[in-house]
């Protein structure tokens, strides 16, 4: 598969995915939206891959934005319905796999970049990262689940101040807010995505995949979370990864997922 606005490989069972426009900042176009939909499909069915890293090109922008060049002259009609194919393409879609991804916010994460690494499951950033959501200083909202995700992960009072004033955090902020999971140097943000991607491997794909959907389940409206975490818990009984895991406690080794 040849794509123009990404790299993807999968190395020791981790898949890259490197939004890769960096004259442009890295913005995402509708091109990149569908590339980064087509690896992440390739990824996840791929079993030899157990976790996904996504970041951006050089060192200065994780994705600064949608690509405001393309985006300029929807009308009303295209807008809502550009809302939503994009977050069925690629933001609920990259929520809801069932491999764990890692965003890895290597610089300045704006608008829908922010909202690409809000659907990821884990953040990190380095220190010279900046994140905001500037939609509205452009005359638009949030269009790619910023306004829910946002909300979710640092309450409905810094979001309200994040989107109205269209203002930019700190990774440092971002990490007291609760936005990115951790912050280090920008040379480590990789190796440390790595560590955070090799702890996660030594445990069940399937019990991940079962945790990330119950989880999932409690930030949807209509759906009972309780509900959904029971019928998956039962269903991890009887699998093979349920039995050597049980096995290899009991026999005092490591599991063999
Ligand atoms: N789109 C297109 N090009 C961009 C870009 C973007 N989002 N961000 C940067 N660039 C380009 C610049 O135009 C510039 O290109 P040249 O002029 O060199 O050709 C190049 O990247 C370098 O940028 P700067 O020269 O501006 O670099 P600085 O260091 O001075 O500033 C900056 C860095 C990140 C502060 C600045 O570039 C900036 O403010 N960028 C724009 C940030 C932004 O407002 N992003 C968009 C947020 S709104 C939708 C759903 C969702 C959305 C849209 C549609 N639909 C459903 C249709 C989401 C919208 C957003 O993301």
């Amino acid at each position: 598969m040849d794509y123009k606005n990404i790299l993807f490989e999968s190395k020791n069972a981790i898949a890259y995915i490197t939004v890769n426009r960096p004259k442009q900042l890295n913005a995402l176009n509708a091109e990149t939206i569908v590339e980064l939909n087509t690896a992440i499909t390739i990824a996840e069915k791929d079993k030899s891959v157990r976790c996904m890293i996504i970041t951006g090109a050089k060192n200065k922008a994780f994705i600064a934005g949608a690509d405001i060049k393309e985006f300029a002259n929807h009308s009303k009609k295209e807008g809502e319905e550009l809302a939503r194919k994009g977050q069925e393409l690629l933001f609920d879609m990259l929520e809801n796999c069932g491999t764990p991804s890692i965003a890895a916010i290597n610089g300045f994460a704006l608008g829908g970049g922010l909202e690409l690494a809000m659907a990821c499951h884990i953040r990190i950033a380095s220190d010279n990262a900046k994140m905001g959501l500037p939609e509205v200083s452009l005359g638009v909202i949030p269009g790619y689940g910023g306004t829910q995700r946002l909300a979710n992960l640092v309450g409905k009072g810094k979001a309200m101040e994040m989107i109205t004033t269209a203002g930019m955090i700190s990774a440092d902020e971002a990490n007291k807010w609760g936005l990115v999971n951790h912050i280090c140097q920008q040379e480590e943000l990789i190796p440390t995505a790595e560590k955070i991607a090799s702890k996660i491997m030594r445990n069940s794909p399937m019990a991940i995949a079962s945790a990330i959907k119950s989880v999932n389940a409690g930030f949807k409206t209509g759906v009972d979370g309780f509900e959904v975490e029971k019928k998956e818990f039962g269903n991890c009984f009887g699998t093979t990864e349920f039995q050597e895991g049980t096995t290899a406690f009991l026999e005092k080794r490591k599991p063999n997922f």
